[in-house]
């Protein structure tokens, strides 16, 4: 078997622990559909094993698995261009996480700041699963050989533990058998926070729901949520640099920037010297024209919840197609006997 296909191959999932926000849609699925086409060959998967580190009632994991798999679709995953399919409908990420678990040590899951963050104090209390996420990730990114994954800031670190993973089995069985993966981070929006507090990152699972966009929200409360965003005072800057410790104004500019495909040096040229009552309402606006199809499109998609099951069960067995050869090889090179 040939270690890589002709085209690199990228790898990205979400976990379908809430519904999408912004940050997913900016940091990750915008992204992941710009990588469609000639260049590369592209596997995006609802990662609903990782969703389950964290308690989850069984109906909600369902319906949130095809939430997801609708929102990528209404974003503009092509199911033709590009393999989507959910990870749990694949049990060879299963099966190489354990494998991985005997290979990455205790030392780097204890190093993870991601595991840190969501563990907090109450580490004893956590699950056994979220304290291994990062070789289940390890697993779904080399189950496929993929050499590209285009992620937020915030998966950094574990894409990084996933190179250190690949290298440690080759070097443990003496093989050059996975390749070493390269966290694929560009763009002015690697790291949405927070609307109400611009230190913390927008995610899912935060408290209020005037903290992120959904992306299910309409453009009546994109809208209000974007106008409603803390801010400071002070008008925005002449250059990028006066934006340094206005960290609320710089995710709203960054926002800008990344629904309109500019850099955010561009919007401060644009926006230099104006007032939040001028930027809010453009930037509402641009939001809107973007964000609010993809909503339309997604409650579209989740009303036919048999077609995007469809899809993701087609999508697994153009998975599974890449996938078990792999496994079959890595149970081969450890000694594990099937035959
Ligand atoms: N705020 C963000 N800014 C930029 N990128 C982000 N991503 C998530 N939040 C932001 C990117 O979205 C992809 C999928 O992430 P995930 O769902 O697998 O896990 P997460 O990063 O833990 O996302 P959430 O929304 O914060 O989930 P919860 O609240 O359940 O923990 C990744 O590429 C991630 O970088």
């Amino acid at each position: 078997m040939t270690k890589t296909s002709f085209k690199p191959r990228v790898f990205s999932g979400i976990k379908p622990s809430g519904g999408l926000q912004l940050g997913n849609y900016l940091g990750a699925i915008k992204r992941w559909v710009d990588m469609q086409g000639p260049n590369f060959e592209t596997v995006y998967c609802v990662v609903d094993l990782h969703a389950i580190t964290v308690w989850q009632d069984p109906a909600e994991l369902a319906a949130g698995t095809r939430e997801i798999a609708a929102g990528m679709l209404a974003s503009g995953i092509d199911p033709e261009k590009s393999i989507l399919f959910n990870q749990s409908r694949v049990s060879a990420h299963a099966e190489l996480g354990w494998i991985f678990n005997c290979v990455a040590r205790v030392g780097w899951m204890d190093r993870m700041t991601q595991w840190k963050d969501k563990a907090g104090k109450n580490a004893e209390k956590q699950s056994l699963g979220l304290y291994a996420y990062p070789s289940l990730m390890a697993a779904d990114i080399l189950l496929y050989h993929a050499t590209h994954v285009p992620v937020g800031e915030d998966q950094k670190q574990h894409v990084e533990l996933t190179r250190d993973i690949a290298a440690k089995f080759n070097h443990d069985y003496k093989t050059e058998f996975f390749p070493l993966t390269t966290p694929v981070i560009e763009g002015p929006a690697m790291r949405v926070m927070n609307l109400r507090d611009g230190t913390k990152k927008m995610s899912k699972s935060g408290e209020s729901d005037m903290e992120r966009i959904n992306m299910t929200d309409d453009a009546d409360t994109i809208s209000k949520k974007l106008k409603k965003a803390r801010t400071d005072p002070a008008p925005l800057p002449e250059t990028l640099e006066g934006l340094a410790g206005r960290p609320e104004a710089r995710n709203l500019v960054d926002i800008y920037a990344a629904l309109s495909d500019r850099t955010a040096e561009q919007v401060i040229a644009e926006f230099a010297g104006a007032g939040w009552g001028t930027f809010k309402p453009a930037l509402a606006d641009l939001a809107v024209e973007k964000l609010a199809p993809i909503s339309v499109e997604m409650k579209r998609l989740m009303a036919d919840p048999a077609e995007i099951d469809r899809i993701l069960r087609k999508g697994a067995e153009r998975a599974r197609a890449i996938a078990e050869p792999i496994l079959a090889r890595t149970y081969e090179i450890v000694g594990l006997q099937r035959g």
